[in-house]
């Protein structure tokens, strides 16, 4: 039986440009990292890119594993779906949907037991110390402990900070839940780069001079300084998982 082929043969929602890009789970190409076995793992940021950071999201099988060694690099991972046993700076945990680690540098981690189908999705960036403060601490936690706040005052745009908002940190991650027509107040152009995730729902980025339909599963680079704003559509809220990176010198 010959079959209508799809008008979208050849078309992507996915931009890829020097200052911004879109990936959708229509564009994912997995890659082999070592440590990660058990899994398809695709990055979605990196500094091939042209990003500082790496954004990776690894879709486990059962009996899969991840583990890092203890190097340069911290490591944010939030469990998207499914659970997992998590292991950090002599903590363990089960983790559920919303749970989500952090590593300091130096630090080694570990991910077990996930159920077939858990995913994780990892931050990852060079460490830049600052003279004076000690490092931060390694932590396991989840986001249904943390509350939220509207933003700037706003109660259709809810913040939750999920990392301690301190000068150890270098680097923040952050949910941002929408509700239907709800959007940033301003757009943003900041010293801040952002890597971002969106979880639930859709709506518009706009990005640099451009703007896109943005929906689940999408993800976005923004370098820094690139004009940005959002608003939610749809009849659900939109909710978004975002990093960028704070509390350090201009130069
Ligand atoms: O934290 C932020 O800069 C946030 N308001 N940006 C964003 O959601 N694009
Ligand atoms: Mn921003």
């Amino acid at each position: 039986m010959i079959k209508a082929p799809s008008d979208l043969f050849g078309h992507t929602r996915a931009h890829v440009g020097a200052r911004h890009a879109l990936l959708t789970p229509n564009n994912h190409v997995g890659s082999v990292v070592p440590g990660i076995s058990g899994a398809t793992t695709v990055i979605l940021i990196n500094e091939a890119m042209g990003a500082k950071f790496a954004q990776v999201l690894v879709t486990f099988q059962k009996g899969g594993s991840a583990a890092a060694p203890a190097n340069e690099l911290e490591t944010f991972g939030a469990l998207l779906g499914g659970s997992a046993t998590v292991l950090v700076g002599g903590k363990k945990e089960r983790c559920g949907p919303g749970g989500f680690f952090f590593a300091p540098a130096r630090q080694t981690w570990s991910l077990s037991a996930p159920t077939a189908g858990a995913q994780l999705l990892l931050f990852q960036k060079k460490y830049v110390p600052l003279a004076g403060v000690s490092g931060p601490r390694p932590l396991i936690s989840d986001a249904a402990r943390v509350k939220g706040v509207p933003f700037l005052g706003d109660p259709a745009a809810n913040l939750q900070v999920l990392l301690p908002d301190e000068p150890a940190y270098d680097l923040a991650v952050n949910i941002f839940a929408y509700e239907p027509g709800g959007h940033l107040p301003f757009v943003e152009a900041h010293v801040m780069e952002h890597g971002l995730l969106m979880l639930d729902g859709e709506g518009v980025y706009r990005l640099e001079d451009s703007w896109y339909p943005v929906r689940a599963g999408d993800a976005i680079w923004m370098a820094p300084f690139c004009p940005q704003w959002f608003v939610a559509m749809g009849k659900q809220p939109a909710r978004y998982l975002y990093y960028k990176d704070v509390n350090r010198p201009a130069l």
